[in-house]
């Protein structure tokens, strides 16, 4: 008999132990024996290690791994800690049931901008029978970034009759949205959105990319939804654009510190919205499910970077 396969699990902040059982029968059904454990300092021999935020230790203790799972999508914090093995190979979880919610909240949140839904908040006011309703062109909403995520974000916007357009780094071919590609075609991008959707990851090159001189590009009275990371975003020229009117209101679930420190401006500003850190919760059973085929293949001998997930350590996503 074969012995099993050892897993460190390290997930700060997702309830470790509510994992193990999912992983294990994601293992067993995906053909491979697998030993969970929750990795407390102690040196387990682990073969892999899923992880979000773990401890630094978990890398210079566990000199065996083979590859370390990022149970999210997002892998910046992971990327930029000090212990990882420059060679260790990080896969990410690609949607894994994320993206439908983002794609829910965010048009939950386009729903409220574009047909002035926070007029009928309920008891004690009546609403307005004769309320506007919005019959003309709807607005065109913009998504940067159109990976797993921020294209299903698009096409759920386009499902519901917007106008889409999308920015990437590499052109991309969607139904009902309008590609912008590189450096070059931001401005453009920009210049023609009014509802702004963030689901890009942060990166060098991503890094403050929406600063006063970018943000002032959209059109007078635009909206921003960031559901992607804060650090694209320069928080001071955004709020001093809200401040000045040239954008009418925020909706941000992701911030340069979270919790959002209870001083933060953004908490108490009329036209911000704040969600903690919510808009894509990572559902146990299907990432469970990604990362069990994924060590399968592994085990079978497949190349981590011909894996889905795979993270371009030097692109930084
Ligand atoms: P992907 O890697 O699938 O997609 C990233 C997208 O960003 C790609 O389209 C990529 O372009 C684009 N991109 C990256 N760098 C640049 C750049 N310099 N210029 C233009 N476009 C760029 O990531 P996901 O869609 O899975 O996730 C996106 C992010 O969402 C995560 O990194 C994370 O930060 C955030 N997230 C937030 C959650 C929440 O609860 N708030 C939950 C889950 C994720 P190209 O396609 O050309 O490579
Ligand atoms: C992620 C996140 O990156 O939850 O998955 O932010």
């Amino acid at each position: 008999m074969t012995s099993p396969v050892r897993i460190a699990v390290a997930l700060s902040s997702m309830k470790s132990a509510e994992w193990v059982e999912p992983l294990r029968e994601a293992c067993a059904r995906a053909g491979v024996t697998a030993r969970f454990e929750l990795w407390d300092g102690r040196r387990i021999d682990a073969r892999y290690a899923v992880v979000w935020l773990p401890p630094a230790e978990l890398f210079t203790v566990e000199t065996g791994l083979r590859a370390v799972f990022n149970a999210g999508a997002g892998v910046e914090r992971l990327l930029a800690m000090a212990g990882l093995p420059p060679g260790l190979p990080v896969m990410r979880l690609v949607d894994a049931g994320m993206a439908p919610k983002m794609a829910e909240y965010v048009c939950f949140y386009i729903a409220r901008i574009t047909r002035g839904l926070d007029r009928f908040g309920g008891a004690p006011a009546l609403p307005d029978w004769n309320a506007d309703r919005p019959r003309g062109r709807p607005p065109t909403v913009g998504v940067l970034g159109l990976g797993a995520i921020g294209a299903q974000i698009a096409q759920a916007a386009n499902l519901f009759g917007y106008p889409v357009r999308g920015w990437s780094r590499t052109p991309k071919q969607l139904d009902g949205v309008e590609s912008f590609a590189g450096a070059a075609g931001l401005a453009d991008f920009l210049a023609g959105t009014q509802i702004l959707v963030d689901a890009l990851p942060l990166t060098e090159e991503t890094r403050d990319l929406l600063d006063r001189a970018r943000l002032s590009q959209l059109p007078a009275g635009s909206h921003l939804i960031n559901v992607g990371r804060a650090g694209t975003i320069v928080d001071d020229d955004l709020l001093a654009l809200l401040d000045e009117g040239h954008l009418a209101s925020a909706v941000l679930d992701v911030f340069r510190v979270e919790p959002l420190p209870p001083e933060h401006r953004f908490w108490h500003h009329p036209k911000v919205t704040v969600t903690p850190h919510l808009s894509g919760p990572t559902p146990r059973e299907p990432a469970a499910q990604q990362i069990a085929e994924a060590i399968a293949r592994l085990e079978r001998g497949a190349a981590p970077s011909s894996l889905p997930g795979f993270v371009e350590r030097a692109r930084g996503y």
